[in-house]
């Protein structure tokens, strides 16, 4: 399953690069601590951004896992960054709630900035090391739970980075859905 509803918002599963989204108005960095570029998805928004977001981001670096901060897009085709700090896997504590924290905050921040349309990365699940089957589940599920709750946000999407991940992650929103 590959699009779900709740109340008005949608729910959507693409495979795609995060940093070619052309169709929404923010994009969510799995960031680093330090606001910097870095390798995976944070290497991606940066390069294709430009040195100026890493700029605009300094004066809120550093952040804590589950933390989220918005900035502007600088060249990449989008109005807003969202940057999160995921857990990485093992070290921080407790993993689930952190990453849940990160869903959470960045749709509080997209309702703040009247963002009506953005999408996520499988935010922990490179460099960060977190399971990709439990990082799918805590992140539809947290997303699916907040979905009826939205004002302005219509459109959330899942940029996955790989065939096998948009997979992963369609079979986890099938069960996701099925036990309501
Ligand atoms: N578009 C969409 N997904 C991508 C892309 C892309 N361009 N590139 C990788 N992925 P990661 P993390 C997938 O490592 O685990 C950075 O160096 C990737 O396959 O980007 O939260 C930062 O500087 C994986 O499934 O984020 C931090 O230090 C997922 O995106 C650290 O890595 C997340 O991988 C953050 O680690």
């Amino acid at each position: 399953m590959k699009e779900a509803e709740r109340g008005e918002a949608r729910l959507r599963l693409e495979q795609g690069d995060i940093s070619r989204q052309q169709d929404v108005e923010a994009v969510v960095n799995a960031a680093n601590a330090r606001l910097e570029t870095g390798g995976g998805v944070a290497g991606a928004i940066h390069s294709a951004a430009g040195p100026e977001l890493a700029e605009e981001a300094s004066q809120y670096a550093p952040i804590e896992p589950g933390e989220a901060v918005i900035t502007g897009a600088h060249k990449l085709p989008n109005d807003f960054v969202i940057h999160c700090l995921g857990p990485v896997y093992g070290r921080d504590k407790p993993e689930d709630e952190l990453l849940a924290r990160c869903y959470r905050e960045s749709l509080r921040l997209a309702e703040e900035n009247e963002i009506e349309r953005l999408a996520f990365p499988a935010i922990s699940t490179g460099a960060f090391g977190y399971p990709k089957r439990a990082a799918a589940e805590i992140a539809l599920q947290t997303v699916l739970e907040e979905m009826p709750e939205l004002d302005v946000v219509r459109l959330i999407k899942f940029v996955l980075y790989s065939e096998s991940d948009l997979e992963l992650f369609a079979d986890v929103l099938e069960n996701a859905v099925r036990e309501g």
